[in-house]
């Protein structure tokens, strides 16, 4: 059993479509981030950088004691090892599927991520960030459009960096950056393809069910994180 803890945030989101993907028994913990559950002791304990997603791991491969990840991309890489699923053992094809997954994680997140915020969220419209991060989501959103001509996966097969990817692009997210999908017609089949998928669909219903969540009681939080 994987304990999920997470929002549905685009980096909460890789998390319940790989786990649906890959058929792992999980619950999710909700980490209401709005109300702060992020700071909470028992959560920085195994996540210090007070963010989601981050998972616990109860019955290891090992048969060892729980182990407990954060950080997205490595999540996926734990899952993908453990089940064998979605990122290959062979040097050539893995190498492609983590420089994508690190182009994920080091560029198109956190500047995807700065754009929502000066687009949307900033209290005060600045006209300098939101010129600087829409101008970098459209020089990311050529990378992708590129790579993605004549495939119809990033690296090959399906794979966890299409995962990572997918949820900081799907609609409404696109529209927050400042792009209109249909000047990159790759990505836009890419995006169609990926929704499309069951697993997918699942995923992305999990998250939902999360906007919605009581705070948690002490007794819950005695049964949870790490112990
Ligand atoms: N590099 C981290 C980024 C995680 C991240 O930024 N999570 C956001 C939600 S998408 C968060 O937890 N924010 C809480 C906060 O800012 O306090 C990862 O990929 O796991």
């Amino acid at each position: 059993m994987i304990e999920l803890y997470a929002f549905p945030t685009p980096n909460g989101r890789k998390i319940t479509i790989a786990l649906e993907e890959m058929g792992l028994e999980y619950r999710i913990v909700p980490i209401n981030i709005q109300r702060g559950d992020q700071f909470m002791p028992e959560f920085l304990a195994f996540s210090p950088n007070n963010r989601i997603p981050a998972i616990i791991d109860r019955s290891p491969t090992d048969g060892g004691d729980a182990i407990p990840v954060f950080e997205s991309g490595a999540i996926l890489v734990y899952l993908a090892e453990k089940t064998g699923k979605l990122l290959s053992t062979q040097t050539r094809e893995r190498k492609t599927v983590l420089e994508w997954l690190m182009w994920q994680m080091g560029g198109a997140g956190p500047m995807l991520g700065q754009a929502h915020h000066f687009r949307r969220f900033a209290p005060e419209k600045l006209d300098y960030p939101i010129k600087r991060y829409t101008e970098e989501a459209h020089r990311l959103y050529g990378v992708l459009e590129k790579r993605l001509q004549g495939r119809d996966f990033i690296a090959g097969d399906y794979s966890i960096a299409d995962i990572a990817l997918f949820p900081w692009m799907m609609a409404p997210y696109h529209e927050w950056q400042g792009i209109t999908i249909t000047e990159y017609p790759n990505i836009k089949a890419w995006l169609d393809r990926i929704h499309s998928r069951d697993a997918v669909q699942r995923g992305l219903e999990a998250g939902n069910t999360l906007w919605q969540n009581p705070p948690l009681s002490d007794t819950e939080k005695a049964s949870l994180f790490l112990r």
